[in-house]
C-alpha cells in the first residue's frame, strides 16, 4: 500500500496511479478506499452540468483560474458518457484545459464510458475520495445533464451548477430532463448570443414558484465563458451558497446522508457478489437448470437457493 501513503504525501505520479486502479476495477480498491477514507472530507465539491455544447466546460477551465487565485488546489473530473474512451470530446476538454494542467495544484481527469452506467457514478465517487484525501478543496464534476446516470453522478455535489444557453425550447427540455429540480445555481452560458435575457427572466419566473426546501433562492447568472465574462459573479454565488449550506448545518446533514447511502451501496454490492459468486456453485446451478426446463417453480428455487445461501 505504498502507493497510497506516497499519494498521502501529495506525489501526483501515486494519484494518478491509484485512479487509474479505481477505474479499472482493480481488486486492491476496497483496500485502498478503507486507507483513503479517514483523511476525507474536506473538498467542496461543485457539479457542473446540463446540454452538450453549452460551453461547461470552458466555464470549468475560467473557474479554475479564479479559484487558483484564492491559492486553492483543484481537481476536475470531466465525465462524458458519449465518449467511448477517454477520447473524443474530452480529449478536447484536455487540450483546452492545458493551460492549467502544467500547474501542479490543479489536477483533471476524465472518464469515459468505460464500464457500465453504474460504473461510471461509482468510479466518479472513488476518485472524488482519492482527489479529497490528496487535499484537494474544490473538485469540478462536469458531467452532460441528459440521462439518469449523470444525474445520480451530480448528486454527489455540494453546489450544482446547470449551465443553459438561450436558445428557445430550452426551458421545457430543462424540465424535462430533471435539472431545474436539481440547480443550486442557474448559468445562461453565451450570453452574448439573443434570447439570454428572455430564458432568464423565464427561469426567474419558474424559481419564484418553486417552493424551495431550505430557503435558498436558486441565483440566475449570464455569462460569457469564452470571453471570461460573468465569471466572478458565478465564483461569489458558489462561496455564497457554500457559507449558506454550513451555517444552515446543511453540509453536514448532506455528508451523513451521503455516508448512509455509501454504506448501503458497499453493503448490497457485497452481498450481490457473494451470491453469484456461490451461484456458480453446483449444487446452485443444479437449481437453476431445473428451472430453466420448468421442473422447478421460480419461487420454490428462490427459496431453495435462499435457504443454501443464509
Ligand atoms: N458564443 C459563445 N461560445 C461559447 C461560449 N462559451 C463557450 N463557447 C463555445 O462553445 C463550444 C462548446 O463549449 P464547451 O465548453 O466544449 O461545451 P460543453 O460541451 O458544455 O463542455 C466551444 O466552441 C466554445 O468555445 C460563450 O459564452 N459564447
Ligand atoms: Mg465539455
Amino acid at each position: 500500500m505504498e502507493l497510497v501513503e506516497r499519494m498521502l504525501k501529495g506525489d501526483r505520479v501515486a494519484l494518478s496511479r491509484l485512479i487509474t486502479l479505481v477505474e479499472s476495477r482493480h481488486p486492491s480498491v476496497p483496500e485502498v478506499l478503507k486507507k483513503v477514507n479517514p483523511k476525507t472530507g474536506n473538498a467542496y465539491i461543485i457539479g457542473v452540468t446540463g446540454p452538450p455544447g453549452a460551453g461547461k466546460s470552458t466555464l470549468v477551465n475560467e473557474l479554475l483560474g479564479f479559484f487558483r487565485k484564492k491559492k486553492k488546489k483543484l481537481g476536475v473530473i470531466a465525465v462524458d458518457p458519449s465518449s467511448p474512451f477517454t477520447g473524443g470530446a474530452v480529449l478536447g476538454d484536455r487540450i483546452r484545459m492545458q493551460s492549467h494542467t502544467l500547474d501542479e495544484n490543479i489536477f483533471i481527469r476524465s472518464l469515459g464510458s468505460r464500464g457500465s452506467h453504474g460504473g461510471l457514478s461509482r468510479a466518479t465517487k472513488e476518485i472524488i475520495k482519492l482527489y479529497d484525501a490528496f487535499g484537494i478543496d474544490y473538485i469540478f464534476i462536469e458531467t452532460v445533464g441528459v440521462g439518469q446516470t449523470e444525474l445520480d453522478i451530480i448528486r454527489v455535489a455540494d453546489t450544482v451548477v446547470v449551465v443553459l444557453v438561450p436558445e428557445a425550447g430550452d426551458i421545457i427540455q430543462t424540465m424535462k430532463a430533471g435539472l431545474t429540480e436539481i440547480a443550486d445555481i442557474f448559468i445562461i452560458n453565451k450570453a452574448d448570443r439573443e434570447g439570454a435575457e428572455r430564458l432568464s427572466r423565464e427561469l426567474k419566473f419558474m424559481i419564484s414558484l418553486k417552493t424551495s426546501e431550505d430557503n435558498w433562492e436558486t441565483p440566475v447568472i449570464l455569462t460569457s465563458a469564452h470571453e471570461g465574462r460573468g465569471i466572478e459573479k458565478v465564483v461569489e454565488e458558489i462561496e455564497r451558497h457554500k457559507t449558506f449550506q454550513t451555517e444552515k448545518n446543511l453540509l453536514k446533514e448532506k455528508r451523513e446522508k451521503k455516508r448512509e447511502e455509501e454504506f448501503s451501496q458497499i453493503l448490497s454490492e457485497t452481498i450481490e457478489q457473494r451470491i453469484s459468486e456461490k451461484l456458480k456453485g453446483e449444487e446452485i446451478r443444479r437449481i437453476v437448470d431445473m428451472v430453466r426446463k420448468g421442473e422447478l417453480d421460480p419461487y420454490e428455487g428462490v427459496q431453495l437457493v435462499a435457504s443454501k445461501l443464509f
